[in-house]
This record gives structure tokens, C-alpha cells and sequence, in this order.
């Protein structure tokens, strides 16, 4: 398998990326952010509780995250994907050590981390400008914006130095036209596949 993990700030276009890597190398997505959406949307006792949290731009807890990712080995294997890649999951370094025990359970683990790397004046351009269409509570108000940026620098940024650690962090540049940025991100899968993928 393949197992990536599409890292970087609120804005900075993880999902989108995510959703065209999936395309091109047959991977099951995995967007906690999305993932929450929906549990929202389904007015569940977890969707309930996350919603406090989003609305604040504050991360959800640790342990309804990781709660939420438990099935998705045997979820990608069933589909006959040939990895998976996680979008906004691991946002703490709790996350992080819980994926490597899951993954390494399953046996299997983290491929690569690409980091995409925006500047702050560009994440909160992009933001409010999805504000206007995404009917996202936390896509709106500037201050959560910053909050969310804030937990970002304070939780979720020493993750990168987690995976730093594990040789397996590639920084990409994430300001450009989608194309350019996913082209890089491709270079850097290639050179991920053909040192670290297992069966
Ligand atoms: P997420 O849903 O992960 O939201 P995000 O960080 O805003 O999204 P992303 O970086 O994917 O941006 P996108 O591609 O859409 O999280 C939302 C909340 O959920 C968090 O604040 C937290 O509360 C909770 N949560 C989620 N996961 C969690 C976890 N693991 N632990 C705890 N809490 C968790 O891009 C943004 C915009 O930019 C889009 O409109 C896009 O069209 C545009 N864009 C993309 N690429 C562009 C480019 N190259 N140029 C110009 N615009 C671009």
C-alpha cells in the first residue's frame, strides 16, 4: 500500500489536492473534516458535539478523531485501492502516534507526509472567498479563521516535526494554479513510491 498524508494549514488546499490524488493513483480519501460534516449534517450525538469545536475553528478532541479512522485499512483494501490518503488527519502528535500503532496493526504504514507550504495573507484570502458558497460556519468570520490558523501553529505544525524525524516529510510549494502544485505533489508521490510503498 501507499499511505499518504496531505499536511498543511487551514486553506492551504489540502482537499483539493486530496481529491485529485485520489483520482490519479486510486487511493480512499480520507477527510476528518469532511468526515465531521457529515456526522454533523446527520445531526449525530458525535456531530453535535464536534460542531462546538468547528464553529470556534477549534480542533476536535483527540479521541473522536481517532475514534472515526479505526476501519479505513480494511475500508481501502475491500475497494481494491491501492493506498489511502489522509486529509487533515494527523492534526496532533496524538493523532500522528495512534495512526503509526493503527497502520503498523494492519501492516502497513505511513508512505510519505507532503506538507503544502501558503502563506497566512493568501489562507485567509482563499477562505473567505470559499465562505461566500461553502455555507461553512468557520469559513466565515475572520477572527475563527485566525483561530483556526492559531491551532494549526500551536497543535498541529510539531507534527511536521514528528514525521521530519521518520525521514518521510517533503515540503511542497502550495501557491500556484491547482495543476502546477498537483504536478509537484506527483513528483513527490513518484519518488515516495519508489522508495517506500509495501504491499
Ligand atoms: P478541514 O475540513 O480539514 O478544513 P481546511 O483545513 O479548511 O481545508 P483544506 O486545507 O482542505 O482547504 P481546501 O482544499 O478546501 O477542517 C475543518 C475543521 O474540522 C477544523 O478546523 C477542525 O475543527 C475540524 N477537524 C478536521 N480534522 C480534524 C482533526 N484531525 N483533528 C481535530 N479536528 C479536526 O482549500 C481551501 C480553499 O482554497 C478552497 O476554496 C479551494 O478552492 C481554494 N484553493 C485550493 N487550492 C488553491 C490554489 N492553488 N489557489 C487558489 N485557491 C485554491
Amino acid at each position: 500500500m501507499i499511505n499518504l498524508i496531505l499536511f498543511g494549514p487551514p486553506g492551504s488546499g489540502k482537499g483539493t489536492q486530496a481529491e485529485k490524488l485520489r483520482e490519479h493513483f486510486n487511493l480512499l480519501h480520507i477527510s476528518t473534516g469532511d468526515l465531521l460534516r457529515n456526522e454533523i449534517a446527520k445531526g449525530t450525538t458525535l456531530g453535535l458535539e464536534a460542531k462546538k469545536f468547528m464553529d470556534q475553528g477549534i480542533l476536535v478532541p483527540d479521541n473522536v478523531v481517532i475514534g472515526m479512522i479505526g476501519n479505513t485499512v480494511d475500508i481501502a483494501k475491500e475497494q481494491g485501492r491501492h493506498g489511502i490518503i489522509f486529509d487533515g488527519f494527523p492534526r496532533t502528535t496524538a493523532q500522528a502516534e495512534a495512526l503509526d500503532t493503527l497502520l503498523l496493526e494492519k501492516g502497513t504504514s505511513v508512505s510519505g507526509v507532503l506538507s503544502l507550504a501558503v502563506d497566512e495573507e493568501e489562507l485567509t484570502q482563499r477562505i473567505l472567498k470559499r465562505g461566500l458558497t461553502s455555507g461553512r460556519s468557520d469559513d466565515n468570520d475572520v477572527d475563527t479563521i485566525r483561530k483556526r490558523v492559531q491551532e494549526y501553529r500551536t497543535k498541529t505544525e510539531p507534527v511536521a516535526g514528528y514525521y521530519q524525524h521518520q525521514g518521510i516529510l517533503m515540503e511542497v510549494e502550495g501557491v500556484g494554479s491547482i495543476d502546477d502544485i498537483f504536478q509537484s505533489l506527483m513528483n513527490a508521490v513518484n519518488t515516495i513510491s519508489s522508495t517506500h510503498s509495501d504491499t
